[in-house]
């Protein structure tokens, strides 16, 4: 899972920093199986799923419970045993098989801290595990003759949430896997950015990211959003149009790159010849900035998330996009027709990673602002956290119809929204690792370490 070129520093920070991380992780969850009852774990990988009547199977990922133990994103059938006290167990599927090729034996950085079994089907996993599994629970996907290993839980839920809560932060060896993944999605980024100046396609340009990151699509961490023009007003966008548009306005590129299990996650809005476009693209990135250099150990992120709104206003009413002051644009929801989703997200093993809503690791829920049914994230931020700081703004049809008439529309610049439509939207999203002062900017420390702004 490691890119094309893997830079000696990088290698030898991954063999420095993996063998604390998986003493974090056996600790944890050693904690967390105490905590429960549990006298060990089984964690699975996946299976293949196949296609309705058909032999092909859909792209394998592993499943993020698996790949915090070891960076395989590619072998499914496979598992992890760990018992307090020993070293964890790593059991990779190899079946005998002419039709694909079955996975080398694990080499790297971090296999020499695994007691490793090559296991050719189920049966010889189970073999290759204690002779009774009744004290312990499981994690993953059922399969057939999961019920026959006589686990004593399946996927149990305080265990699960345990665990997920302390993904949250990370730890030495996931921020060096990060910033890997920020550097790999950084020249993805350029590539797509010369792609979009040359004139290409929306497909194109993604195409342009692949080579840039050096990977396949399906090692992608989530399918890039690649929107030409008013395209970037859907904010999932997922058409990736071959035809090349008439007319060339914008783009907005929300892609990232994965390392080692681990996921970046990276928009950028681009104008196309246009100077008032232009300008408040520059605005928005000054907002994003503003908002990165309010974040540290301590902070709600509900607050961060309100304050967006608050400088969104600032934004829409100095470019004149609206006749109200920044105040009365939140109070009346005037932001939010044209920012309707939230201002970030954990990161991780997954793209939007697990516990963004978790009160404790025992239970309990931090509930999210009534008007913004769509954050992610409403933990108080602690040091080694990384989020996503994603503010936007879009001219989105659905959105400003439905306040047209109504008095929030009469607060709207409407002959400047029109002149806008065409743009689509912005988006400026970074990675942030959280320290206890502030943050370190792993999207902006990649492109600058690149050459690149
Ligand atoms: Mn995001």
């Amino acid at each position: 899972m490691q890119g094309v070129d893997c830079p000696p520093a990088l290698t030898a920070a991954l063999e420095e920093s993996f063998g604390p991380h998986l003493k974090s992780v056996c600790e944890r969850t050693a904690r967390a199986l105490a905590a429960c009852g549990y006298s060990g774990l089984l964690v699975h990988s996946g299976s293949l799923v196949t296609v309705f009547e058909d032999d092909r199977s859909y792209a394998f990922e592993a499943h993020a419970p698996f790949k915090v133990w070891a960076p395989l994103g590619d072998v499914p059938d496979s598992f992890v045993w760990f018992e307090p006290g020993s070293s964890p167990r790593l059991l990779v599927h190899r079946p005998a098989d002419y039709w694909h090729k079955p996975p080398d034996p694990p080499q790297g950085y971090w296999v020499r801290h695994f007691d490793v079994h090559l296991v050719g089907d189920y049966a010889a996993a189970r073999a290759a595990l204690p002779r009774s599994l009744a004290q312990a629970a499981y994690i993953g996907d059922g399969f057939a003759q999961l019920p026959a290993w006589g686990l004593k839980a399946v996927n149990p839920p305080a265990l699960m949430r345990r665990l997920d809560y302390v993904r949250a932060a990370k730890t030495p060896y996931e921020l060096v896997c990060l910033r890997e993944a920020n550097r790999l999605g950084a020249r993805g980024h350029l590539a797509a950015r010369e792609a979009f100046a040359g004139g290409g396609s929306e497909f194109e340009i993604e195409l342009a990211f692949l080579r840039g990151c050096g990977l396949r699509e399906q090692e992608l961490p989530y399918n890039p959003i690649v929107a030409l023009n008013a395209w970037g007003a859907v904010l999932h966008y997922q058409v990736l149009e071959k035809a090349r548009p008439a007319a060339r306005h914008s783009l907005l590129i929300d892609a990232g790159a994965e390392f080692a299990g681990y996921a970046s996650d990276i928009t950028r809005t681009y104008s196309h010849e246009d100077a008032s476009f232009g300008r408040l693209i520059e605005r928005m990135d000054r907002l994003q900035q503003a908002l990165c250099a309010g974040v540290r150990a301590g902070v709600d992120w509900r607050d961060v998330h309100l304050r967006a709104h608050l400088l969104t206003g600032e934004v829409l009413r100095d470019a004149d996009l609206i006749s109200c002051g920044a105040d009365e644009a939140v109070a009346t929801g005037l932001t939010r027709v044209f920012l309707p989703h939230g201002i970030g997200h954990l990161l991780g093993l997954e793209v939007h990673d697990v516990g963004g809503f978790m009160a404790s690791a025992e239970g309990g829920e931090l509930p999210r602002p009534q008007l913004d049914p769509y954050l992610r994230l409403t933990r108080r931020l602690e040091e080694r956290f990384v989020v996503t700081m994603e503010p936007g703004i879009y001219f989105i049809p659905q959105l400003l119809d439905a306040v047209r008439a109504g008095p929030v529309g009469r607060r709207i610049n409407w002959p400047c929204v029109e002149g806008f439509m065409k743009f689509g939207g912005i988006r400026i999203e970074d990675d942030l690792a959280v320290t206890a002062t502030g943050c370190e900017n792993l999207t902006r420390d990649a492109f600058r370490a690149l050459g690149a702004t």
